[in-house]
Formats: C-alpha cells, structure tokens, sequence
C-alpha cells in the first residue's frame, strides 16, 4: 500500500510527513550526525538521484514526534528512513541492496517493473554456473541459459561449458592416461615384471572419458534444481537491455526479462581461412570425443592447447606433428617454452617451425581415413604430407558475434571482440556484466572465471564490495613434462623494469623418480625472478617437472603474500620432493654458474 492512501488513517499532526512523502519522489528522514544516513545520501549522489532529506535531529520536538509518526507508519523506529515514489523501502541496508543490484535508479524515477529474474547468466560454464549458484544462494531469483552449438564436425556436449566438456577436464584425464603410459615403462626399472608390453586403447578411453563428463553434466543439472535455478536450455540473444530471445533445440522461443544479466558464454576454437579447414580438420572441441584413435595427427599452432594435446597424443605412441607458426607458447616465458619444446622433440613429437598450412584435402576416406596437408615455411618453400587427423589449436574467439551486443550498445574490443569492463566486470550498459573467456583482459583459465563469477554474485546481492584480483594467478601447462608458472616472465619483467634490478634464481633438479629409470636428466628446472629494489621480492616462480600444477598451486600464495627470495630460503624443504629445490635455490643466471646435473 502506498503511504499517501494512509493519509487519512492518520492524525493531522502527520500530515507534514505524509506531504513529505508524497511531494517527493526521493524522500530520506535522516539525522545529521548518523553515518548510515550520510551513506544513503552518498548513494543517491553517486547515483545523480535528486533527493529530499530532513534531518530529525536538527528540528527540536517536532523531530521526535515525526520519528515516532514513521514508526507508526513503518513499523521502523530507525534513520534513515527512505522512501522511494510513496513506497516505504527501509534503512541503509535495504537502499544499498537496491544500488547493488542496480535497481534503485529505475526504482526512484518510478520506472522499475518487476521483471521475471533479477538475475539470468547466459552461458553455463564455469563462471556462469558460479555466479547463478551464488546469487541464488543469496536468495536470488535466478536463471541460467546454456546451448552448445555444434561444432563444424556435428560434435555437441552437455552442461558446464568449456572446462568441463572440452577444456581441462578431458585434457587432464587424457594427459594422466599419456603418463600412466610413461609410468609403466618406468616401472621395470622399480622391479614390476610386465606380462606383456602395455597396449593404449584409445575407445576405452575416450568412453570412460565420456561418462564422467556425463556425471559431471548431470551433477550441474542437479545443482541448479538444489539450488532453484531456472535452466534453459537454448541459446539466447539480447531483444533490450532487460530482455533476451531463447530459442531451443526444437526451435521452440521464449522471451524472459531480468533486472541484471551476465554474459559469460565464453570462446570457441579458431579456424585458418584455408581450403579444406573446416571439411576436413578438427579442434579440441572434437578430439575429446573422436569415438576412433586419430592416429598420425597433425597439431596446427603451439600455444598451451596445442602443446598439451601433442603432448598427450604422443604419449599414447602416436606420430604426432606440431606446426609453429612462429614462437612457442606466446605469452609464456620463452626460456621455459623452449625448454618445454626440447623435451617434447626428446619423446618423439616432431616439429615444423615456421609453416603455416595452406590446404587440406582428403587423400582417402576412413575412421581416421588420410588427410594431405599443404604447407608454406616463412622461405617461400612449400611442402606436403599425409595425415590421419589435423587438428587445429589456432586459438579461440569470444562467442559475441550473434548475440545482439550491437543492438544494445555493449562495448567490444575491437581487436578480439571480447566485452570490455570496469573492475566490478559491469559493461558500458550498466546492467549487462561479463566474466571469464569473454571479458577482456583477463586470463582464460576456469579457476578464474569461478571467482569472478562468485564475486560478482556478492557484490550484487550480498555485502561485498570486492573487485576480482586478476594479479598472480598461477597456471599449468600440461605439456608431458608440466609447466607451471605465477607472475611474471623475464621477458614481461625486462618491458616493465630496469634489467638491472632483476635477479634470477634458477637450477636443473632431477626428480627423483626419472633416477632409476635414467630419463630425462637435465630437463626438469626451477627459477625465481626477483626484484632487487624491492629486498628480492620473488615476482615470478616457474617450474618444469613432474605435478608443476600442485608444487606451483602453494608457491603462488607465497607470491601473493609477496614473499621475498630470504622467505624462500627460510623455507624448510620436504625431502624428497621436487618442490624443495626452491628452498635451497642460489645460484643466479648473472653469476653464469651451470646448474645442470645437480640431483636431489
Ligand atoms: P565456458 O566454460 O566456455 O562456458 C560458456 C558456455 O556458454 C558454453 O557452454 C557455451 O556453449 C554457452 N553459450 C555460448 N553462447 C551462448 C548463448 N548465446 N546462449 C546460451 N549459451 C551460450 N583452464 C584452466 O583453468 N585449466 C586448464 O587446464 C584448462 N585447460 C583447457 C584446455 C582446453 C582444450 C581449453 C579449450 C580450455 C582450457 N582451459 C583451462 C580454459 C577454461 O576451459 C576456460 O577458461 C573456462 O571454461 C571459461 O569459462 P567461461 O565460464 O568463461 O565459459
Ligand atoms: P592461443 O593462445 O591464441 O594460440 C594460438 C596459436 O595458434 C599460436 O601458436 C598462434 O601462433 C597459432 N596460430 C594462430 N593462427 C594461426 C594460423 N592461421 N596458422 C598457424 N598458426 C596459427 O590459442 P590456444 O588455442 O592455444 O588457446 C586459446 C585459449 O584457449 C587459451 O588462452 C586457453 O584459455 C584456452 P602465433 O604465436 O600467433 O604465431
């Protein structure tokens, strides 16, 4: 009920707080010395809302008794008390709640319809499956809607997005598979008799791959049942700024409006603009669930994807090709890609170095059937020769193409088409926020779409005023021999500072499970960069050895907390690991001392 229709259940004496109420259309009873009702007030200005307040505590008695008449008109004996078009809405709380979830604006100018969700994420990956999960927790009315559009080869998955169905999940568990494989040659040397030289039967795996991402699909369903999530499942397209068009796989639409909707459709792989490409080649949107072994395959590009997935390839025993276009791992320290490359030449993967492909045509059909690859190195010289698979790792652009961010006027980098955001992830239209794959700027990784979307969710609609922190966030490459890495590069280092005030710890280990089987002497390395000018603050850490990922997961809360290298050395080891090396770390790359050979 609106306050004006009280006007006549109430005394005369009232009638100057109900002509306060009703005369405007932002009215605040505050007292001029509570900070709660100067917060409110600095909400209404940061929002550029026109407001009327009276402070209660300047008025003598007549103060008291309109503090007396709201309570008996609300039922709320505290200031401030706000009221927004006639209607009552509460204290500071409930005015912040409002500005958080961007209602108020709307709210004040009298404009504000109750829209079906206050929340509807498109895209049900990793960031967007967070960021419903938690708005609903935080009692939310939320949706989420997930399509997956079929990949050129027809190949399609369930909910969770890229991580779970095509990322690093299958990567990971294939990657185990490729070491398993390592282990049991390994494993003679540690007395295991074999009956028979192990076999790798790429059908088993792919299928067992493939129920346990099913499990996970039917996990997240679950979760967002629990949770009271709404879940379309169908692809959707911006018609306003409040209002999306979702079109299922029956071609069945829908319309459903939102206060706040979050893009988080992450990216989908690449293709080179050559013949055949597409007809022919596959991504890693396909190999992980090619139902026959690929057999001799081609890898196009040498990025992390690219690397992770010869690496695993090559594991199985296949004769597995990578084609660089230029360096390896861009964007990754240089001195531990190449070292990355050298191991992966050692195990067999071969590589051509500056060629980029130029056709692929169809030598003859099968499951794998042989593929011709066309191919031009940075001479001028042109090659050719026969795969069983091509799969391209040429990178990965944001789906942001045919969702109707034109029409709404959301901002795109134009460079690579990603969202462009403040740090609270809120686009140029104030209700459309983006996260992970598809915001620009900021690392590809799962972990870090999670945050920001479990941040974003809080800020909404709980009490957090946090920005996601995008600095040292720790990565693995899951190359054979793992890489794992936070901070930064010496190549980011010498853009950044004076050269001279970098110093770089580093050494070979040997761990010492290759010992008994004698591999892989001198490749596994550890390096720390530090700042001279900050006390040797360690500002980048990089590891090459077996579980990078674990040993690399611990060190990065050290750099967080921005630990210095007489940390590190204060730093008791766990013998024998791989991970002590960086307690006992002190030769620097300047003093031009070897570092190879040393073994635990
Ligand atoms: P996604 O997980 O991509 O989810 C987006 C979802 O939105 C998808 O389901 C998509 O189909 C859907 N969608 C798109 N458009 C629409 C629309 N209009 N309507 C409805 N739904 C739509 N990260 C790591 O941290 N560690 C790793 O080891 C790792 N390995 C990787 C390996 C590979 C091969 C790849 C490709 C990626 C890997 N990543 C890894 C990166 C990680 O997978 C991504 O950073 C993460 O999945 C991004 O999450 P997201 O929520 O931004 O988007
Ligand atoms: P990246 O990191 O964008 O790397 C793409 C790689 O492909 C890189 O080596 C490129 O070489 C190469 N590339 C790109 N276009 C071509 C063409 N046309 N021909 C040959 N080689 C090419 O992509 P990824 O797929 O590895 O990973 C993308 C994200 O997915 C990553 O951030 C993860 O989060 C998941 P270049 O160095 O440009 O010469």
């Amino acid at each position: 009920m609106r306050m004006c229709d009280l006007k006549n259940k109430i005394g005369n004496e009232m009638e100057q707080v109900q002509t306060l109420i009703c005369n405007n259309a932002v009215m605040v009873f505050s007292k001029s010395y509570c900070k709660f009702c100067n917060k409110v007030k600095e909400i209404f200005r940061t929002e550029n809302i026109d407001f009327h307040s009276i402070e209660l505590d300047l008025m003598d008695t007549e103060g008291k008794i309109i503090q007396d008449a709201l309570a008996e008109l609300t039922k709320q004996t505290t200031v401030p008390n706000v009221f927004l078009n006639g209607k009552h809405i509460g204290g500071c709380d409930a005015t912040e709640k409002l500005f958080r979830d961007g209602t108020l604006v709307e709210r004040a100018l009298g404009t504000y319809q109750k829209r079906d969700f206050d929340l509807v994420v498109i895209g049900g990956g990793s960031g967007g499956l967070a960021a419903a999960k938690e708005a609903a927790s935080l009692g939310r009315k939320v949706a989420v809607c997930d399509f997956v559009t079929p990949s050129p080869r027809g190949t399609k998955w369930g909910l969770g997005g890229t991580c779970v169905n095509v990322g690093c999940i299958p990567k990971k568990l294939m990657h185990k598979s490729a070491l398993l494989g390592c282990d049991m040659k390994d494993a003679t040397h540690f007395g295991w008799e074999m009956a028979e030289q192990a076999k790798h039967n790429w059908e088993k795996m792919a299928q067992e791959v493939k129920m346990h991402i099913m499990s996970l699909n039917f996990g997240y369903r679950s979760e967002l049942m629990l949770k009271k999530v709404q879940y379309y499942n169908a692809y959707a397209t911006f018609l306003d700024k409040h209002k999306l068009k979702l079109v299922d796989r029956n071609q069945k639409v829908t319309e459903i409006t939102a206060d706040n909707i979050l893009i988080a459709v992450g990216g989908r792989p690449n293709y080179p603009d050559i013949p055949g490409a597409r007809e022919y080649g596959i991504t890693s949107d396909d190999l992980f669930y090619l139902p026959h072994c690929p057999g001799k395959t081609l890898v196009v590009g040498a990025s992390y994807v690219a690397l992770e997935c010869a690496g695993f390839l090559a594991g199985f025993g296949l004769d597995v090709t990578v084609m660089v276009r230029s360096i390896l791992l861009r964007g990754f320290d240089q001195q531990m890609a190449n070292m990355i490359g050298a191991h992966m030449e050692s195990h067999g993967v071969k590589f051509l170095k500056n060629t980029v492909p130029v056709s692929v045509t169809e030598k003859s059909a099968g499951s794998p059937g042989e593929l011709t690859v066309t191919y031009r190195m940075s001479d001028g010289e042109v090659g050719e020769q026969t795969f069983n698979t091509v799969m391209f790792a040429t990178g990965r652009s944001p789906c942001t193409a045919n969702i109707g961010l034109d029409e709404i006027g959301v901002e795109l980098n134009a460079r690579n088409g990603k969202i462009v955001v403040d740090k609270y992830e809120r686009s140029n239209v104030k209700n459309i926020f983006a996260i992970g794959d598809v915001r620009d700027s900021t690392p590809e990784l799962t972990p870090v779409a999670i945050q920001a979307g479990r941040l974003l969710a809080k800020r909404l609609y709980g009490k957090c005023d946090e920005p996601m922190d995008y600095k040292m966030v720790p990565t693995t490459v899951f190359t054979p021999l793992e890489y794992g890495c936070v901070g930064y590069s010496e190549e980011d280092l010498t853009e950044s500072f004076d050269a001279g005030d970098v110093e770089v710890y580093h050494t070979h280990f040997q761990p010492l499970e290759y010992t008994l089987p004698k591999r892989d002497q001198d490749k596994s390395y550890g390096k720390l960069i530090c700042l001279k000018s900050a006390g040797e603050k360690v500002v980048g850490f990089h590891v090459l050895g077996p579980n990078a990922g674990e040993i690399t997961q611990g060190f990065a809360l050290a750099l967080k907390l921005g630990a210095k290298k007489s940390d590190f050395d204060d730093l008791v080891g766990i013998h024998p690991t791989c991970a002590e090396v960086f307690s006992t770390m002190f030769i620097t790359k300047a003093s031009g001392i070897s570092v190879e050979k040393s073994s635990c």
